[in-house]
């Protein structure tokens, strides 16, 4: 049943194999704006978020990091937790897969499944990619994934099969009687042509690994990671629990209102997502809205490309509220969208500092100069002038078409929309002077003063009304100084131009945005590459670290590719920088030694550089992710004869470029006669793949 007066909206659980970048940060922060702007509006808001904690990828990433699953992902989660307190995301719950509350959930949807008849036993023999979780039509072993093109595993088992076949139809008029089932436009036309050009039946269990939710009653297989990570979003508000208050609250809050994903994880919400729930007989979700990716340096931002940003470094630097305003405002929702320090910085000073900060402070210190702190009366609405008019005739139109273009995922029109606002009320401001009315004698320039400062109050507050969700601490702070209290108890829908009290007495007045100069792009470019360092030595230390990027381990980039010989010690001690210096003797302490990351890794593709005699261009698959590695060994190898060969990576390099191809890290070899020829290191005994070497 439809519950006006509830809104449940819901982020996807991030997988917890690598720390959290500003691309996680994205969708929650979309999430956190609509479910504030909602709770503003008199709704009774539900915002879930959580982590993925299940499955063969983050199994592995533990086992290379050389510690147990569960203190792997206790570590992970924990970090976006705190990160999202840094963030002020007000999210009501948080789920991890790990969580008894969501096993218990995950295994009474598989049984409901089972009982209506949607699953079978099979067996399943094929493609596998372990970095999408995701069984693949790619043909015998090794072959690309389609979806992001890293090598497949061969996949040979006795496995649970869900009934997705049967669904298809279904699905379509699923798709065709609820238009807005899948937004934007792109993505459903995307989703109709996958389901009409037909299903094939899913494998929702898995036998060679042990880290996931058992299937019921036969132990020996775990749920499908998809399924257990889906079901998430009902398992949080109850389903599965016996306890009459979990019930009642999945009662109230299913079915969620929006499920808002990234686009490449489209397929498995809108096609897999609604045949469970289909098949359970349970109700669908209203929206399931996909949005763009953030790029950074040209491409999606993401731990296996090594290009991530951390929020950290933002934070640090410019705050929650200027992050959380740069991604509504620069993204173009629903597009990719680039990020870049510059970008930021200059949003910031335009938008925040000089826009909104400079609005706020000039019309607050003026009432409190000129009117003791206290609100001014504006003239009859006879006595006004047409810029008067102009400016709260704005107001209102603001007002509608900022809630208009919100409630459309238009966040940055939104906001484009109420800094127009902002702008016309700085010129108003210049034009009118009212500096120069504060100087003048009479009674008509003091009523004008009051006018134009009421006016520049007023529209201020609308503003910060509006904004409150996007950037909450610092209207939260706006709001203080406006007299006005918990901004938190306004209610967005009655916000009108008008409603500023005569006589409301100010709070202290103070800079909100203080302008970010130059050497903040700097600042936080060099954070970032500290963050890297450090958390990189840290989990060295720890043990602990997954994918790693191979960024900033201090290696000259030089030396970021081609054949490793074994270095002189002076050598090895400019690659392992850090603080332990090399000793007399020119010996490097085991510490200096342990930030070499040295990974057991299988050559997948191996090819000739187009122009580069010397060259070959390789992926190899060190465990927990495929590396593009570019070295220097053409002339002693052939790319044929290196596939599926295991050989040694230093994992931790900082990428470089080389003929126009990025290394993401170097492989290990001896290096012979006085021409270097390589001879690559390798193991007498089988060993796996992601292997440390120590
Ligand atoms: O896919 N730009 O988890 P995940 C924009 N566990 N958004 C980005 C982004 C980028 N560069 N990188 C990540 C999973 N995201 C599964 C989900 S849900 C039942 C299971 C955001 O850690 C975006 O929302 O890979 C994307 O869909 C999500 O993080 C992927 O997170």
């Amino acid at each position: 049943m439809d519950n006006p007066a509830k809104f449940y909206i819901t982020t996807p659980i991030y997988y917890v194999n690598a720390h959290p970048h500003i691309g996680h940060t994205y969708t929650t922060v979309v999430c956190d704006a609509i479910a504030r702007r909602q709770r503003m509006m008199g709704m009774d808001t539900y915002f879930l978020t959580g982590t993925d904690e299940h499955g063969q990828k983050i199994e592995r990433s533990a086992t290379a990091a050389g510690c147990t699953p569960k203190e792997f992902v206790d570590k992970i989660a924990a970090e976006y937790r705190e990160l999202w307190e840094r963030m002020k995301l007000s999210y009501d719950d948080f789920i991890r897969t790990t969580e008894p509350r969501h096993v218990r959930g995950v295994q009474a949807l598989f049984t409901r499944l089972q009982e209506r008849g949607y699953i079978y036993k099979g067996s399943y023999s094929g493609q596998y990619c372990v970095f999408d979780e995701l069984y693949v039509d790619a043909v015998g072993p090794g072959a690309p994934c389609p979806e992001c093109g890293r090598p497949t595993e061969t996949v040979q088992e006795e496995n649970y099969f869900f009934k997705l076949s049967a669904m298809e139809d279904r699905l379509l008029k699923l798709y065709a009687e609820q238009p807005d089932f899948i937004r934007p436009e792109t993505r459903r036309n995307e989703v109709i042509a996958f389901v009409r050009s037909g299903l094939r039946d899913l494998s929702v269990s898995r036998t060679t690994f042990k880290w996931g939710i058992p299937v019921p009653g036969d132990p020996k297989h775990v749920i499908y990671v998809w399924l257990d990570a889906l079901a998430n979003y009902i398992t949080a508000i109850g389903f599965g629990s016996d306890k009459e208050k979990d019930k009642k609250k999945f009662e109230h809050y299913w079915p969620a209102d929006v499920h808002m994903i990234g686009k490449e994880i489209v397929r498995f919400h809108c096609v897999y997502w609604p045949a469970f729930l289909l098949a359970a007989e349970l109700p669908l979700p209203k929206s399931i809205v996909a949005h763009g990716w953030l790029l950074f340096e040209e491409s999606k931002m993401s731990k296996s490309r090594g290009n991530i940003v951390r929020s950290e470094t933002i934070l640090d630097t410019l705050g929650a509220d200027t992050l959380r305003y740069f991604l509504l405002r620069e993204i173009v929702f629903g597009s990719d969208g680039s990020f870049s320090f510059d970008a930021l910085v200059q949003r910031f000073n335009a938008d925040l500092a000089n826009g909104l900060g400079n609005l706020s402070s000039r019309t607050l210190s003026m009432i409190t100069r000129y009117f003791t702190g206290e609100v001014p009366y504006p003239t009859t609405a006879q006595e006004r002038t047409a810029d008067d008019r102009a400016v709260a005739e704005l107001g209102e139109q603001t007002i509608r078409d900022f809630n208009a273009q919100f409630e459309q995922f238009q966040f940055s029109r939104a906001l484009e929309t109420a800094w127009g606002l902002v702008s016309a009320v700085n010129k108003y401001i210049v034009d009118n002077e009212p500096w120069t009315l504060a100087e003048k004698p009479g009674q008509d320039a003091r009523a004008r003063l009051g006018t134009v400062l009421y006016t520049s109050a007023e529209a201020l507050r609308i503003v910060t009304a509006l904004a409150h969700p996007i950037i909450p601490e610092s209207t939260a702070r706006i709001w203080q100084q406006l007299g006005l209290g918990e901004i938190g108890k306004v209610n967005l829908r009655e916000l009108k131009w008008g409603q500023l009290q005569i006589g409301t007495k100010l709070g202290t007045v103070e800079a909100v945005f203080p302008r970010a100069d130059k050497s903040t792009i700097e600042r936080m470019q060099k954070m970032e590459q500290e963050r890297s360092t450090v958390s990189e030595s840290q989990s060295q230390a720890a043990e602990t670290e997954p994918a790693r990027t191979g960024a900033q381990a201090g290696q000259r980039a030089t030396e970021a590719a081609g054949p490793v010989s074994p270095a002189p010690p002076s050598k090895s001690a400019e690659v392992a920088a850090g603080p332990a210096a090399p000793t007399a003797d020119n010996k490097i302490s085991i510490d200096d030694f342990l930030k070499v990351e040295l990974r057991v890794g299988e050559v997948k593709v191996a090819e000739k550089v187009k122009g580069a005699d010397k060259l070959l261009r390789m992926e190899v698959d060190i465990g927990t992710e495929v590396r593009q590695i570019v070295a220097g060994i053409a002339k002693a190898y052939d790319p044929e004869k290196l596939i599926g060969r295991k050989v040694v990576i230093v994992a931790n390099l900082q990428p470089r470029k080389l003929r126009g191809l990025e290394s993401q890290g170097m492989i290990v070899a001896a290096s012979l006669g006085d021409e270097g020829l390589p001879v690559l290191a390798g193991f007498l005994e089988d060993v796996p793949v992601g292997a440390k070497l120590k």
